[in-house]
Order: C-alpha cells, then sequence, then structure tokens
C-alpha cells in the first residue's frame, strides 16, 4: 500500500523556513553553496554555507572561554538551563519534528518521538543536576577521611548521524550541561536545519539564564570538520554517533592524543522467538523494530532467530503485515513506512537482497522499490524479510535499511550463540512466556549486547536507561542511569585532620 502522490519542492521549501523562523533561526542563513536535499521527494530543500575546518579552532576556543565560567556556576543552576530548554522543546516540538521529517523521511509520530526523547531526557537531567554523587570511602589511616568529586570535564564535542539528527545531540547535551561542559556539535550534513534550530532554542534558554551563549555551538560541515574537532587537543570528550568504520577512525584519533570517547556505533540487533511466544505480540514487537523507521535505527530489528516449530507461522503472519504497510510521504497521515535517506541505502538494500540469495536465502516480501514515478531522486522501499537456511555472511553485517532475515533455531543454546555470533553488540530481545528463558537470556551467559529486553522489540529505548552497546558497537553509554559520570573527571580526596602522619599501608619513612 504506498500514497501516490508526494509534496513539491516548494511546499517542503516552506514548511522548513517557517518552522526555523518559529525556532528563532535567523533565515539569512539559508544561502550558500551547500544544498541539502530532502528525502521525500529527493529535491533541494535549503541552501546553506558549511563551516571551514579553521573556524572549529575557533569554536573550540570560545568553548574553552564558556567552561571557565560554566564549571564554577552550581550545578543545580546548571540544570535550571535545562529545564527552560526542555519547555522550549516542548513548545516547538512540532516545528523541531517537521524539520526532522523532511530533512530525513520520519514519519510525524517518530519525529514528535524524537522531541519528546529530548524533553525527556532533559527532565531527566534537571534531576541529575541535584544528584552528581561522589562516594566516601572508610580510610585505614585513623583521622583521615577519603571522598571523590566529580568535576566538570571540558568541551565535548558531539557527532551525531541523520537517523536520529537531534535526540542523540540532547542526549549528549542536557548531560553535558549539567555537568559543567561546553558542546560543539557537528550535526550530520544531511540534517543541518534541524540542528540550527535546536540551537537557537538552546540559545534562547541560555539568554534567559544569562549563561555563556558559547556553551552551544553547531559546525556544520563535512568529514574534515568532524576530524578537526576529533583531533582537538582542547576537546575533552568526543561523543560519536555513525558507522562502525567512522567509530574506528574516530576512536584511534582521540586515542592517540588520550582525549576520552564516547562510540554508539552499529548494531545487528536479533530478537529470538521462542516455541512458547505470545505470536500476536511478537508479530507487532517485531514489525515496528524491523520496518520502524524504514530500518534506519541503530536499534533496529534485523535477525529474527526463531525455533523451528513457529518458523512457518511466524513467516506466514509477518508476511501478511509488510504486505499491508503504509508505504510514503512521512508527513501524511497513516504513513508508517517513509524513504530511505538516499539512493545509496537503496542500492546498499538491493545488494544485501542479492547476496543473500545467493547464500541461499529466500525473499518472502519486499525488496521493491516505491514512487520512483512521483519521485525519481527519493527512495521508497517495500521492507523485506528474507528466510535464511542459517545465519550467513550476509546476516552478520548491518545494512542500514529495512531487511529482516529469519534464521531457523532448534534449541536455545544455539539460539544464545546466534545471537551472540555478529561483531556487533547493541539491542537484542527475546520473545518467550518461560521465565527460565527470559532469564537465561538476560543472564551472564545470556544476551552479549548492552541493551536486552524481554517480549518487547530491540528498538524504542527509553532514556531512563544507559544506551549503548558492546564490541563493534562500541562500549559507549548515553543518557540514563550513571552515563553522566563520562562527562565529568573524578578527583579522589584524601583529607587527614589527625594531626599526625601515618603512612598507608603501614609504610614507615621516620626521619
Ligand atoms: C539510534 O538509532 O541511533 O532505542 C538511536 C531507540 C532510540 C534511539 C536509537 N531511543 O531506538
Amino acid at each position: 500500500m504506498t500514497t501516490t502522490a508526494l509534496p513539491t519542492a516548494d511546499d517542503l521549501q516552506a514548511q522548513a523556513r517557517s518552522a526555523l523562523e518559529r525556532c528563532g533561526v535567523d533565515l539569512d542563513l539559508l544561502t550558500g553553496e551547500q544544498t541539502s536535499h530532502s528525502p521525500i521527494n529527493g529535491e533541494t530543500l535549503a541552501n546553506l554555507s558549511w563551516t571551514s575546518a579553521d573556524e572549529v579552532d575557533a569554536c573550540v576556543a570560545r568553548a574553552r572561554d564558556a567552561f571557565a565560567i560554566w564549571r564554577d556556576t552550581p550545578a543545580p543552576a546548571r540544570g535550571a538551563l535545562v529545564r527552560r530548554l526542555g519547555a522550549l522543546l516542548m513548545e516547538h516540538k512540532a516545528d523541531i519534528a517537521t524539520l526532522v521529517s523532511l530533512e530525513v523521511g520520519k514519519i510525524t509520530s517518530e519525529a514528535l518521538g524524537e522531541v519528546q526523547e529530548m524533553i525527556d531526557v532533559c527532565d531527566f537531567a534537571v534531576g541529575l543536576s541535584r544528584q552528581l554523587y561522589g562516594r566516601t570511602m572508610p580510610s585505614e589511616r585513623p583521622g583521615h577521611r577519603l571522598m571523590e568529586t566529580w568535576h566538570p570535564l571540558g568541551v565535548v564535542g558531539v557527532i551525531s548521524a541523520f537517523n536520529f539528527p537531534v535526540a542523540v545531540w540532547s542526549w549528549n547535551t542536557a548531560i553535558a550541561l549539567v555537568c559543567g561542559d561546553p558542546v560543539v556539535w557537528k550535526p550530520s550534513e544531511t540534517a543541518p536545519l534541524s540542528a540550527l534550530a535546536c540551537n537557537a532554542v538552546l540559545q534562547q534558554a541560555i539568554a534567559e539564564a544569562a549563561a555563556p551563549a558559547n556553551l552551544s555551538q553547531v559546525v556544520i560541515g563535512g568529514a574534515d570538520v568532524g576530524q578537526r574537532l576529533v583531533d582537538h587537543q582542547d576537546v575533552a570528550l568526543i561523543s560519536a554517533t555513525g558507522s562502525t568504520r567512522m567509530g574506528q577512525a574516530v576512536g584511534q584519533r582521540v586515542a592517540a592524543r588520550f582525549g576520552r570517547c564516547l562510540l554508539e556505533l552499529g548494531g545487528n540487533n536479533a530478537a529470538i522467538v521462542t516455541p512458547s511466544a505470545d505470536l500476536d505480540l511478537t508479530v507487532r514487537g517485531i514489525v515496528f523494530a524491523a520496518a520502524g523507521t524504514a530500518g534506519q535505527r541503530c536499534t533496529t530489528m534485523r535477525r529474527v532467530i526463531v525455533h523451528e516449530s513457529v518458523l512457518d507461522d511466524l513467516a506466514k503472519r509477518l508476511t501478511s503485515v509488510y504486505e499491508r504497510l503504509p508505504i510514503g510521504d512521512p508527513t501524511t497521515d497513516g504513513t508508517l513506512v517513509g524513504p530511505l535517506i538516499g539512493g545509496s541505502a537503496y542500492q546498499a538494500m538491493t545488494a544485501a537482497l542479492g547476496q543473500a540469495q545467493d547464500e541461499g536465502g529466500k525473499v518472502l516480501v519486499g525488496g521493491e522499490r516505491q514512487l520512483a514515478d512521483a519521485a525519481s531522486d527519493a527512495y521508497y522501499v517495500q521492507p523485506a524479510v528474507v528466510q535464511m537456511p542459517q545465519q550467513t555472511q550476509i546476516v552478520t553485517r548491518e545494512t542500514f535499511a529495512p531487511v529482516l532475515y529469519l534464521i531457523p533455531y532448534t534449541d536455545l543454546d544455539e539460539a544464545l550463540s546466534l545471537n551472540n555470533a555478529v561483531p556487533q553488540g547493541l539491542s537484542s530481545s527475546i520473545f518467550t512466556e518461560d521465565q527460565a528463558e527470559a532469564e537465561r537470556f538476560m543472564s551472564a551467559a545470556g544476551s552479549d549486547c548492552g541493551l536486552v529486553n524481554v517480549n518487547i522489540g530491540t528498538s524504542g529505548a527509553e532514556i531512563g536507561g544507559a544506551f549503548g552497546g558492546e564490541k563493534e558497537t562500541g562500549g559507549g553509554r548515553e543518557s540514563g542511569s550513571d552515563a553522566w559520570r563520562t562527562y565529568m573527571r573524578r578527583a579522589t580526596n584524601t583529607v587527614n585532620y589527625s594531626g599526625e602522619l601515618p603512612l598507608a599501608q603501614g609504610v614507615d619513612f621516620s626521619v
């Protein structure tokens, strides 16, 4: 099922301009040599000029000046700024969601959800601003106190990807700001307008709070701009979201200068479907996780490891739901699958489906391009389900498109090892009514991922938990729980109030 007409370039450009204007972006910025496109119709959305790599140095210098002021501002006062940011994001929720839809093709409900995720992390960060707890430990020496203190870290460089063009910035920025750190943001070059809108909204909150304007800066540009940020000695933490290849390069460069890195890279997320699973719920969970966001979340479900006794039933049910998925203009009511980000995603999907078939797979549904007549530079596809004889090579790779592989298993140990037998380690699920199976999946010998779910899909995590994964996913944790610690430095303090000088470990050094 597809919609037939797509909006015109004039229509999308007008929507973008009015959303930007309401968010406080200076429309004079919309001129320059760089053209950005909307995946909705493949046509020009805006022109902009990019930041040069040399300008990054000046941004980082300004951020360092802001840091000197912000680190001395009490954490609860820093929280008040983030509270205002959350309130302003609420006011501009629809505008920012519109920009996200126009720039990356998310359906309205998911785009609004992304902005809600930003508001949620602001709430979390405000509470955190009174809870940046350090521990006290018993000292082995009489009359001594041993404790730790958490201090602001320094300038944080955020590099974000197209698929969560604003939420990932907020996870980093809301937490960084309460932790006392300024942020320099390099958004995806695909989503500069959403970034300008977020920055304008934060600038309003900063101005109202009389906080330093350079707590938040955006550098729009290509790989050279990102690299300058990554290599900059004065950027204390680089938080980068994107491909494993990008993360490998960034991780090595930051390590070479002893900087700190937080990496959120690829996922190849699986669900195990056991014989006891409630298949109605399972199908709903799988379809949202696999076809939602047109398969372009890092948490997208890409593999279903299904017990052979339920394979046929599950395959039939999935095929019939996939055949009915409403594909088309993401801003139209009722659409569930918007466009891919561009032609290379479509080519990657086609290549993966070809390789899967070479490796013995059978495409049960999907893979066809849609709406090519309506817009030859927009890439809409029918999400695909492929039944594989086993977990072949293509299945172990992340293809950033809606391709779901079904792989049969016979016993749970085998399913667990299939779950873990990929290089990535972000998210995972089990669908089961058997508590022992669920517990084994969550145990030390179970899923090796950072996110391990029971009876829900792999995507759509809340901000309260720490978000991230292991192995090629990069090991970083963002958002909730104690992820804030990455944005601060720890000092261990030993205070002697005894009037004597006993040495630790009983060392005698009397002179
Ligand atoms: C991503 O795809 O980069 O859990 C992040 C989820 C979202 C975040 C995804 N909360 O699917």
